[in-house]
């Protein structure tokens, strides 16, 4: 039995799991999304496909943290996998701390230290009468890998990009580039094009984080909408192996403002808006210029807002025979 907290974030579910999975060696953060990866990636699939779950389901679990400067260790889950950092997800998780006490709850704002596969993610929490209203992610260091490159891609020919990590790796591409319309009803014709992108980059150029053992690819592809500038910015978030984000991304805005100040188009203290495919925004910022690894880099922060949806014990039946659930 796993107990959870369901939430979303602008419209993206974070099952927050509470209880039930116990302690993940690993002396790091990151070292426990190894060992996870490896040896206990069932619990993800239980928890994450259907029937607990369903195609774009996300979600968060709990631990001690390993730093002595945190209050708690967050592993983050879904259909694709497990994430080095996820902005909704720890959004989601900070509502939840908050609003179940299981962090003492300062007003008007309550600090969370995360411990999480990337790094340190500081959440502040604007509290009013227990609730939390709304939740700003001081993310981890983001950086451009390359700007304005072109790749193959089998059936799409040339397609020009730039890559930029923000707690995973991005890239941003024009939807106009793919001849598709910022349009639901296309979705899935703009998914495709996601993936055939995302395998061109993997097989002809993938990236590499410098500092953090295990990044070395992309899963995320940012279509921008036509009209986006650095101030308001559209998007469809296309996710390995099929869904696109409901919420604005999180690590996603991230690495679009660093793209933007790599260009010199985004200022440290500008605000910038990003709204996902069904209309959700995120408010972003920089705050610092840092380095990752050697490499110019800056400190973003993310405003978004997130409700619990639910409280939940799932459980597996032992003559269940879907202990690791179905994608369908
Ligand atoms: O908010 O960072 C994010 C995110 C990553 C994947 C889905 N959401």
């Amino acid at each position: 039995m796993f107990t959870a907290v369901d939430s979303h974030t602008e419209g993206m579910p974070t099952r927050v799991v509470t209880g039930g999975v116990g302690v993940i060696p690993g002396a790091t953060m990151n070292e426990k999304r190894l060992h996870f990866i490896e040896h206990l990636d069932d619990l993800r699939l239980l928890l994450m496909n259907e029937p607990r779950g369903h195609s774009a389901m996300s979600g968060a679990i709990l631990q001690p943290s390993t730093r002595d400067d945190c209050d708690w260790g967050v592993l983050y889950i879904e259909v694709s996998g497990c994430l080095p950092m996820c902005g909704h997800g720890t959004i989601g998780v900070a509502t939840v701390l908050v609003e179940t006490g299981m962090v003492e709850v300062v007003e008007p704002v309550t600090t969370i230290r995360l411990d999480t596969p990337a790094g340190l993610v500081i959440a502040r929490v604007a509290v009013s009468d227990g609730h939390a209203e709304s939740v700003t992610l001081e993310n981890v260091p983001s950086y451009v890998v390359r700007l304005d490159d072109v790749v193959d891609v089998p059936g799409y020919g040339p397609v020009p990009y730039s890559l930029a990590f923000g707690g995973n790796f991005y890239a941003m591409v024009d939807l106009d580039a793919v001849g598709l319309p910022f349009d639901r009803s296309r979705q899935q014709e703009i998914l495709t094009a996601g993936l055939a992108i995302m395998t061109a980059i993997n097989e002809t150029a993938p990236p590499k984080h410098p500092e953090i053992e295990g990044l070395d690819h992309v899963h995320h592809v940012e279509f921008i909408a036509p009209g986006s500038d650095a101030r308001l910015s559209r998007h469809a978030m296309a996710i390995y192996p099929g869904w696109f984000d409901r919420s604005p991304c999180g690590t996603g805005t991230s690495a679009r403002m660093a793209e933007l100040w790599g260009r010199g188009e985004l200022a440290l203290g500008d605000d910038f808006v990003n709204e996902s495919f069904i209309g959700s925004r995120f408010t972003g910022r920089l705050i610092a210029e840092t380095t990752v690894g050697g490499i110019p880099a800056v400190v973003p922060t993310i405003t978004g807002r997130a409700w619990v949806t639910g409280i939940g014990q799932y459980l597996l039946d032992p003559s269940d025979p879907f202990p690791t659930g179905f994608s369908f």
